[in-house]
């Protein structure tokens, strides 16, 4: 099978890998429809797969993982370079010649009874000059099912890979099968998880965990930790950010990105279906953007990913309309409930729960039950082209010209709804100061307050402070006039009584209607201390029925609050060291002069 293929490298490399892994067979994926159906029809057989009622979710399928496999681990991943301080305090650094000791012993005869599968794939269209090609060598049907709708995958990226280079991307589950040893439905080795990156030697090593950003390795892996080291040095960037298409009532349209952390709402914004007549929001991106200058000195984003990996619990007809048609066929499920009928369910999906259910764990559920329905990190992988409103650019190979780029965190209090950066460095700052309550995307505890710089704090391959320099000469190297306006959002503020103030998810149409009209020109906006404030009457609040006082909390500045951040955040920069930008902290001088 592998005399098809004609790159040297890829050959060599499998080979090896082969010897290393000892799996009872090797399979070469073309990324057709027939062996998608082979690979889910397998999964069904080894009980991983729960074949979904076709007449309500046709070619859907639901996996539940291990319930100590169910989302990425960030004290296991590590980033492997020949220094420490080049992967920063923000990252678990790691000898490169230790891990690679370690990943061979781990990795050494754990395909026992098992397919080694070979997945060539592209991160952004097929031939695109930002396009980049990885290979993941895996033993998880499960992975490469869901690589084929996340990524281009198959015989055309073989047909590109002809020559060239690659990111070798080595993947197992860790749990190798004794001969006639029964499968787990979800075989997994939670113990022994380690997820390696060589930024250098440019591939990933990912042991133990068969879940999402730990497993999927063209997403989180690739896509930002080993791209981001590449984006540095090729002078382009490499984001945790959606990307949407926003027409006016003018039909006027404009691109922009944003930056959440984790389970902090990008698919949602991604998706949003607009409450204001004439407007219309359409997506190119929910995740991951790589930008880059375009010859007219304006920067261009693509989504290097083909699907999503969407945050299933809150999703429904009403929060996210176009999320829930883009799974309503061809996807599959992870964690989630399933329902008497053979269809899925999650909290938030309806008003009125289903009387009866089985939940992720497997267990029977009813709406009495203590336990959720579905995971708080369950989630649905779907094709991006099945989104209903789909830019019709987001394959474009040149992608698509940023106008504003937002950076947004869960933050119960301090941080208004919106504001705008008074400049380029300031709004560098801005993303570096993002800090959000904690989510179930990751272990760690929900609802901690931690600091996540341009929510890259788990995804950023080198040292932070590098990054933030790395921004500030993005700037420098740009026509200031041709560079996006930096934005801070919030749509997560509550109340004292811990009630969300700003209804969010469609509504939020009415902040990017803000930022729109300001770049169209409009008078807009009134400069405050920690940045440029909406001018009351220029803020669409028509219907949304406002108290007074909810409008003034939404775009209230406690000077205190900030004062008492402001002083937090240099004790957090502090650790940065002398890989701290000085613009970094004349940022933070100035917002303080200002509060004074
Ligand atoms: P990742 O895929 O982990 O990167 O997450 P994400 O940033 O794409 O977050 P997503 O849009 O999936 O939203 C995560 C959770 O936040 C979901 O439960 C949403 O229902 C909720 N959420 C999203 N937008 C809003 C909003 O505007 N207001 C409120 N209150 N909740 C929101
Ligand atoms: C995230 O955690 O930011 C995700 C999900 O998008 S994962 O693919 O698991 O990283
Ligand atoms: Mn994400």
């Amino acid at each position: 099978m592998l005399d098809s293929v004609k790159n040297e490298k890829l050959r060599v490399w499998v080979e090896e890998m082969v010897q290393l892994c000892e799996p009872a067979r090797v399979y070469l994926c073309n990324g057709s429809e027939q062996e998608y159906r082979e690979l889910s029809s397998e999964l069904i057989n080894s009980g991983t797969f729960i074949h979904l009622n076709e007449k309500k979710r046709p070619n859907s399928f639901l996996a539940r993982s291990n319930p100590s496999d169910v989302a990425r681990v960030e004290k296991k991943t590590f980033i492997a370079s020949e220094k420490k301080e080049d992967v920063g305090p923000t990252n678990n650094w790691c000898d490169p010649a230790e891990m690679t000791v370690k990943m061979h012993t781990l990795f050494k005869g754990c395909m026992k009874g098992r397919t080694m599968y070979v997945i060539p794939f592209s991160m952004g269209p097929l031939g695109s000059p930002m396009a980049k090609i990885g290979v993941e060598i895996t033993d998880s049907a499960y992975v490469v099912c869901n690589m084929r709708i996340m990524t281009r995958m198959g015989q055309e990226v073989l047909d590109i890979l002809q020559e060239g280079d690659f990111v070798p991307c080595m993947h197992s589950v860790g749990k190798p099968l004794a001969m006639g040893q029964k499968d787990d439905s979800w075989p997994c080795n939670p113990e022994n998880t380690c997820i390696a990156h060589f930024p250098k030697k440019r591939s990933i090593w990912s042991f133990g965990s068969g879940y999402g950003g730990n497993a999927l390795l063209g997403k989180k892996c690739f896509a930002l930790r080993i791209a981001s080291v590449m984006a540095r040095e090729e002078k382009w960037l490499a984001e945790h950010m959606l990307i949407i298409g926003v027409t006016n009532p003018e039909g006027k349209k404009r691109y922009i990105a944003a930056s959440f952390p984790s389970a902090c709402g990008k698919t949602n914004m991604a998706m949003l279906q607009s409450p204001l007549p004439g407007w219309k929001i359409e997506c190119v991106g929910d995740d991951i953007a790589w930008m880059k200058f375009g010859k007219d000195g304006r920067l261009y984003a693509i989504n290097p990913e083909a699907g999503f990996f969407g945050v299933a619990p809150g999703t429904s007809m009403k929060s996210n309309p176009n999320a829930m048609r883009t799974c309503a066929e061809n996807a599959i499920f992870t964690n989630v409930g399933l329902t008497e009928e053979g269809d899925i369910w999650w909290e938030g999906m309806t008003d009125k729960p289903p009387a009866r259910l089985t939940s992720w764990l497997g267990e029977a559920w009813t709406p009495e039950s203590q336990k959720s329905a579905a995971h708080p990190n369950s989630r649905f992988t779907a094709p991006a082209d099945q989104c209903p409103v789909i830019d019709p650019a987001w394959e474009d190979p040149e992608g698509v010209p940023i106008s504003a780029i937002i950076f947004g965190g869960r933050r119960s209090s301090v941080v208004p709804l919106v504001y705008e950066a008074l400049g380029w460095n300031h709004g560098v700052f801005v993303g570096a100061s993002l800090s959000s309550e904690m989510t179930a995307a990751a272990e760690g505890v929900v609802g901690n307050l931690r600091h996540d710089p341009f929510a890259m704090l788990p995804f950023c391959g080198y040292n932070m402070g590098d990054y933030f320099a790395h921004w500030l000469a993005i700037g420098r190297s740009a026509n200031a006039e041709k560079l996006p306006r930096i934005y801070s959002v919030n749509w997560f503020l509550k109340s004292a009584e811990g009630k969300y103030l700003w209804p969010g998810f469609g509504d939020n149409m009415r902040v990017i209607k803000w930022i729109c009209e300001g770049l169209e020109g409009k008078d807009n906006k009134i400069k405050s201390s920690i940045g440029y404030l909406p001018k009351m009457d220029s803020f669409d609040t028509s219907g949304l029925n406002l108290s007074k006082d909810t409008l003034k909390a939404l775009f209230d500045i406690n000077k205190e609050g900030w004062l008492k951040e402001s002083e937090e955040m240099r004790t957090y920069l502090s650790q940065f060291k002398e890989r701290l930008p000085r613009e970094i902290i004349d940022e933070l001088n100035s917002l303080q002069n200002r509060l004074r």
